[in-house]
């Protein structure tokens, strides 16, 4: 894609559009162009290495890495996930504030939006893990989960051999759906019975593409047993509007048959004694269309 707006209010055309409504997500391709994707690599690579310093960014490992026993240069291949780092990269941050990405995301939501969590999930060839079927709106209490949407984008070709989205079409709209917690948070999961695994579709993206995503969205990310990278960064934005909220209004919206809580807000049982795990909400950044990228 050239980046060049084919619908007539902006980059998705009417059929993207219900789409979005109907199954709760769509493919912006080309959300991104090539040099800011190469860009978004060198910082990645950079923040995992230290060659870019890490003022904000938070970086975690894949299950049993031992940190103390890695060369910097081969971190990045034991990293799970980066959060937090859009103030670290000037690159990173153009991602999140993408013209063309906030054109289409205008064209689904209204114009009024903020950045309100910035991560990149890096799946690291052979040992990168699997993400289990959840609905981000598990992780965020707030009023109205209508009113986030989340973009996954592309750094490499994500397919189904290196562990890309998979989502139920549709599923946004049986609403808030009861989560298993666990020690470990991003382990988080839909029970097993409220997945209706038949009928996932699998997306495969180029880089720069884009998917968006509802926040009640049921999605999933096999491990990644292939010798390819598949990294790519994710952002969640949300309307102007929506409230944050506290643990008994999203009990209210995320319980189980018996009225538990059934978010993924609450550690189940602590990991690591002093790392236990705090809720702290988003980081509310206004969206400012980044240029000079397209
Ligand atoms: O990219 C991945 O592997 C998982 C992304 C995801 O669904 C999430 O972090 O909520």
């Amino acid at each position: 894609m050239d980046g060049m707006d084919t619908g007539a209010r902006g980059p998705l055309d009417e059929d993207q559009v219900a789409a979005y409504r109907r199954d709760g997500y769509t493919v912006l391709r080309g959300a991104i162009g090539p040099r800011l994707v190469a860009a978004c690599v060198d910082a990645i690579t950079g923040l995992a290495s230290g060659a870019i310093p890490s003022r904000s960014t938070e970086i975690a490992l894949e299950a049993g890495v031992d940190a103390a026993s890695l060369r910097p240069e081969e971190r990045q291949d034991h990293i799970r996930k980066f959060a937090w780092f859009v103030e670290d990269s000037e690159a990173l941050h153009a991602a999140a504030m993408a013209p063309r990405l906030h054109r289409a995301l205008d064209q689904l939501l209204g114009e009024g939006r903020f950045l309100f969590q910035d991560m990149a999930l890096v799946k690291p060839p052979r040992i990168g893990g699997a993400k289990p079927w959840h609905q981000d709106a598990a992780y965020f209490r707030v009023s109205d989960p209508g009113l986030i949407v989340g973009a996954w984008i592309a750094l490499d070709p994500a397919s189904r051999e290196n562990g890309c989205m998979e989502v139920i079409p549709g599923s946004h709209l049986d609403g808030p759906a009861v989560h298993l917690p666990h020690a470990d948070m991003n382990q988080c999961e839909i029970r097993a019975d409220l997945v209706r695994r038949d009928d996932r579709v699998a997306v495969e993206l180029q880089p720069g593409d884009a998917l968006v995503f509802h926040s009640l969205l049921h999605h999933y990310t096999a491990p990644n047993r292939s010798g390819l990278r598949r990294r790519a960064v994710q952002f969640h934005y949300h309307q102007a509007g929506l409230r944050w909220q506290s643990l008994e209004v999203h009990r209210r919206q995320f319980h189980d048959e018996a009225g538990a809580y059934a978010g993924c807000t609450v550690q189940s049982v602590p990991t690591t004694p002093g790392k236990e795990f705090v809720y702290k909400g988003g980081r509310q950044r206004p969206v400012v269309a980044a240029e000079g990228w397209e």
